[in-house]
Order: C-alpha cells, then structure tokens, then sequence
C-alpha cells in the first residue's frame, strides 16, 4: 500500500520505489506482517506457513455470538386423522423437557377437537440461546363422508408461508432479517391399527413429502404391545418404500459417511411410536409427564414406554438446523424456481407475483405429482 495520506510529507517516487523493496529489515516471520510467501506442496499458502497461529477458529465464538443475539426460529406442524392426539402431543412438546416451564396456563384446560389452523408460540431460553418455537396445529381430517382432497387446506398452507418469505426476498427494501414462517417439519399421525399404510395416509404423505419434511409417527402408541409396535413399525416402513413417499431424513441429503451413521439409526426407528399427555403424575417422588391406566403410568419421557423423547431429540437437539437446511435449500428453493419460471414464462416479471389462491394451489399440488 502506498502512503498518500496528508500527515506525510510528498516523497519522490525513486524513494517510495526504494521502501517496498525493504522487507528484508523488518522481523522475521512470527509477526503477522506480510513477508515473503512460500507455497505449500499443493500450491496454496497456509495460515501456519505464513504467520504461525492466526486465529481463525475464533470464527466459530463469532458465529455463535451472532447466532445468540439474532436467536432461531423453528416451525413444527402436525397433521394427521381427527382424534388421534395431535393437539395432546403439542402440549407434550411444551410441558417436555423442551420448555422447563410450561406454557400453557395451570388450571386444568381440556383439548378440544381442533376446527381451525392454529400455531402456538413458545420462545424457550437455554444457557442465553434463544428459540421461538412455533407449533401449527391442525384440525384432523376424515370426519367428513367425502375426504377428497382433505389435504388441500394444509398444501396451501405450507405453499402460502414460501409464498410469503419469496415477496419478502424479493422486496426492493428487503429486511435484512426475513421472518420465517415456513413449516420446517411436519410430523405426520397414523393411527396404530396395527395393519398397514390407509390409502389416505399414502395419498396424504405423497403430497406432503414434495414440499415438507415428513417425519411420520405412530399415534397412541400405548394401544400397541412391544411385538405389535415393532411389527407394524417394519410394515410401515416397507409400506412408504413401496410407495415412493419421501420421509426425513432422505438418504440423499446426507452429507457424509459420519451423517449417513446417525441418519441410518433413525431410520431403522421410524416411525416413532409415541404417547403424548398433558397431565403430570409422581413417580417415586418425581413428577413426570405420563399417561395413568388402571395398570400403571405410561410414562412419556421414558424411552422404554414410548419414543416421544427419540422424536423431541432428533426436532429439537439432533436435526433442527439440518430440517432449516432442507426446508430452504430443497423445498423453499424448489418453490422458489417454480414460481420464477411460471413469473417468466407469463412475462409478468417478478413484480407480480400474485398471492396463492385455493384454486392455483390445486393445480401447483397436482402438478408436482
Ligand atoms: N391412549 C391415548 N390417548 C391419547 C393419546 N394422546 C391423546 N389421547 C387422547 O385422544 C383424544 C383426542 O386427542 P386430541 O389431542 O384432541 O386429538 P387431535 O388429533 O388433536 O384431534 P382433532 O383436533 O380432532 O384433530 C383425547 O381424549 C386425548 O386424551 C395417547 O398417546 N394415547
Ligand atoms: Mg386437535
């Protein structure tokens, strides 16, 4: 760099010519200053090489500290038939061990059938990082005669929050921070008969699993003996095989042989059977979430009763930010082309983009199949 700020007095350039050809005087290497480079074997220079230790790990305390102070935020939706304890295990995931305190008000509240879309909000605070974690409940399909189509409300749902964060992207005066209300797991219910995957579960997860993380699990899991569990656990598995049905986490987005490891194992679980409650019961002098039958108390967080605990970990301690992965670098991007192309091919620029209707959305979800 040259000196040409005001304070130095204007030297010729002979003499400016001479000072770049002085480092030889300057200390030798452990300063940080830029001295002769030497390239490595493979032709690159290492920061070792260079100037010993740097620092650059100190990074990582900077995207942490970053990452503290703008917090996370995580969407959870449930789906699944009416009656099967979608709401029930809401409550479960924040009386759990997932929010220390509940949020949910002490008097007793009985969970009624659920009739409109609606999310709970929850920010939990652990060791100063913040999450606000959302949960969409849904009201249960197949209450009607005719359950044509009863997947329509939640596609559009899940197509509106992409919508949403797309005219946010493209905005001229965009927020440097875009809320994100996009559904970034959808645990799905399938009731614990025992049998095999009903058509409208296949149909159902079909479609979901074009646009969503599926993460599908067996409801009341405590109607079901340890050999009925498995058994219909290894039937559902080769059921969603056999039918195409994408469920997280895809072998195809593992990243490594260390990811395929972890991955796999959660494979061979799912699909998690779990029993969800809102009530607490002392067991040896503890009080633990649990379901009380006139033979004993089911235990939720227990992993020998149930797997409620294996499906918190993996949504909130192993898989959060690889299910925010996926969702914006596979679904949101996969939306995202979709709506540019049909923007460009109509040549309305991306300007008008129309908001989702009911109507375009049938015809988005019928012609990703
Ligand atoms: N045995 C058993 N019963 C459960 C379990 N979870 C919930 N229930 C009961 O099932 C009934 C329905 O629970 P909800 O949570 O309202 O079911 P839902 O899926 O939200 O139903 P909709 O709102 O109609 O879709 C309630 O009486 C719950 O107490 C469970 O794990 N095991
Ligand atoms: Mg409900």
């Amino acid at each position: 760099m040259r000196e040409d700020t005001p304070p130095q007095p204007p030297e010729p350039p002979a003499q400016m010519a001479d000072k770049e050809e002085e480092p030889e005087e300057q200390a030798p290497p452990p300063s940080p200053s830029p001295t002769p480079r030497e390239a490595s074997p493979e032709g690159y220079i290492t920061g070792h090489q260079l100037f010993g230790y740097v620092g650059i790990e100190a990074v990582l305390d900077q995207m942490r500290r970053k990452a503290m102070k703008t917090g996370f935020e995580f969407n959870i939706m449930v789906v699944g038939q009416s009656g099967l304890g979608k709401s029930t295990l809401v409550n479960t995931l924040f009386k759990s061990k997932v929010s220390r305190k509940s949020c949910t008000p002490n008097y007793e509240e009985k969970i009624c059938k659920t009739v409109n879309l609606q999310s709970v909000s929850h920010v939990i605070e652990e060791r100063g990082v913040k999450m606000k974690l959302t949960v969409i409940d849904t009201p249960g399909f197949g209450d009607q005669i005719n359950n044509e189509n009863c997947w329509e409300p939640i596609v559009k749902y899940i197509n509106e929050q992409y919508e949403k964060y797309l005219k946010e992207e493209l905005n001229v005066n965009r927020k440097r921070r875009i809320p994100d209300t996009r559904v970034h797991c959808c645990v799905y219910f399938l009731p614990a008969t025992g049998h095999w995957l009903r058509p409208i579960d296949v149909e159902f997860m079909k479609r979901l699993g074009l646009i969503v993380s599926i993460v599908p699990v067996i409801a009341k899991a405590d109607t079901l003996t340890i050999e009925e569990r498995l058994e219909f656990k290894q039937r559902i598995r080769s059921d969603l095989q056999a039918n195409g049905i994408r469920v997280y986490p895809q072998t195809e987005y593992d990243e490594d042989g260390e990811d395929r490891i972890v991955n796999d194992k959660i494979r061979e679980k799912i699909p998690f059977a779990v029993v969800g409650t809102d009530k607490e019961h002392q067991v040896n002098g503890n009080k633990v979430l649990g379901r009380k039958t006139k033979w004993g108390i089911i235990e939720v967080e227990n992993v020998a009763h149930c797997e409620f605990a294996n499906l918190r970990d993996l949504l909130i301690r192993s898989h959060l930010q690889d299910l925010k992965d996926v969702t914006h670098n596979i679904h949101y991007e996969t939306y995202r082309v979709r709506r540019l192309n049909e923007s460009n091919l109509n040549g309305l620029g991306l300007s008008t983009l129309s908001p989702v209707n009911g109507a375009a959305e049938k015809s988005d979800s019928e012609s990703q199949l």
